[in-house]
């Protein structure tokens, strides 16, 4: 009925509409009408009250609530099952229980802040309050544990894409997993597998996407290394718009994986790559070296030529960083 009534009010943009003229045409009581406007306005509806004239919604809050996204959904089940959160240690974390728990495939968990982001090899992510995109879906592919870390390949295409659709920005995709703009980066992804030797249980995708953060909103270390949309396009963007199309280009991709396999992935990979052919230093766990970024192979694995020798990066192990 919450939703009845917000839909109502959204539909007869900025009208005013007494109690009981929405309670007669809903069919609901005056206090369950006074009540659910109650709970709106403590949800961040700026929804004016006056005596006489009754209700009007003057505006929505800029929040991921499920009330606005899923309505703006294309999807056929990415986000049919959506957790919301105002806050969590990380979306991640929360999507792993949630299947662990029999949640079915494309449950979406979103959160307006994490207060322990994770990137990959315990680095953290920082997700700041209703600025970002926090977001983890979780998949249960058909496929062999061995093909699962294309699946960061998989989030980055359709990440890029979706952006490139709703902003017009351009960003670039460094091996793995992240999108850059101008070296700087603006989307991190974290998947993240539970399996057993020939058979995944599930994977969760855990995805952060800067979008309205201001320069000042970013730590000091972070501010050489990092950017927003909104800085990038110097006008904030739409989150809203923006998650509707990242669900629906991830289903897209992950549909024509089921069908296709990865071949068309890896393909829109490397034309959007920034890291192939160019040098590269390749930072790995026990030495670092200069390469040739070449390819990158069916398992995802970049392949470099280290001193005339081809040799495979696996994902995970390393971090690279593009020689100036
Ligand atoms: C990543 O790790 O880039 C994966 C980040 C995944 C974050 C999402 S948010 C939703 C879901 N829930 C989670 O808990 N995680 C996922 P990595 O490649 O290790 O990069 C981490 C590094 O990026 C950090 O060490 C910082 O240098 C930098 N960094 C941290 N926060 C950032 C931000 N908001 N924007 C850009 N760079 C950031």
């Amino acid at each position: 009925m919450r939703s009845k009534i917000l839909q109502f009010l959204k539909n007869h943009d900025g009208e005013y509409f007494s109690g009981e003229e929405i309670s007669r045409q809903l069919k609901v009581s005056r206090t369950a009408v006074w009540k659910h406007i109650q709970a709106l306005k403590s949800e961040g509806y700026d929804i004016e009250s006056h005596t006489r004239l009754g209700y009007r919604l003057k505006e929505s809050p800029d929040l991921l609530l499920p009330q606005e996204v899923c309505p703006q959904l294309k999807t056929t089940y990415f986000g049919q099952e959506f957790h919301y959160y105002d806050d969590v240690p990380s979306t991640n974390r929360v999507a792993k229980e949630k299947a662990v728990a029999g949640s079915p495939e494309g449950t979406v968990v979103l959160a307006e802040s994490q207060n322990q982001g994770k990137g990959r090899l315990s680095r953290g992510w920082y997700s700041p309050h209703g600025q970002g995109i926090w977001l983890s879906v979780v998949l249960r592919p058909p496929f062999l544990p061995s093909d699962a870390p294309k699946c960061n390949l998989m989030a980055a295409v359709a990440l890029k894409e979706a952006i490139y659709k709703v902003t017009g920005i351009n960003c670039g995709i460094k091996w793995p997993n992240d999108l850059l703009i101008d070296g700087k980066k603006i989307v991190g992804i974290l998947t993240e597998m539970n399996a057993e030797l020939d058979q995944i249980h599930f994977v969760v995708i855990g995805m952060g996407l800067n979008c309205n953060q201001g320069v000042d909103l970013f730590p000091e270390e972070l501010r050489e290394i990092a950017t927003s949309l909104a800085i990038v396009k110097g006008e904030k963007i739409s989150r809203k718009k923006l998650l509707a199309q990242i669900l629906y280009e991830l289903e897209y991709y992950y549909e024509t994986v089921k069908k296709e396999g990865f071949t068309p992935i890896l393909n829109k990979w490397r034309e959007n790559s920034i890291t192939l052919n160019r040098e590269v230093r390749v930072i790995g766990f026990n030495e670092t070296y200069g390469a040739f970024a070449e390819d990158i192979d069916e398992d995802g694995a970049l392949v470099v030529v280290k001193d005339g020798q081809r040799v495979k990066v696996l994902a995970g192990d390393v971090s690279i960083r593009t020689k100036e």
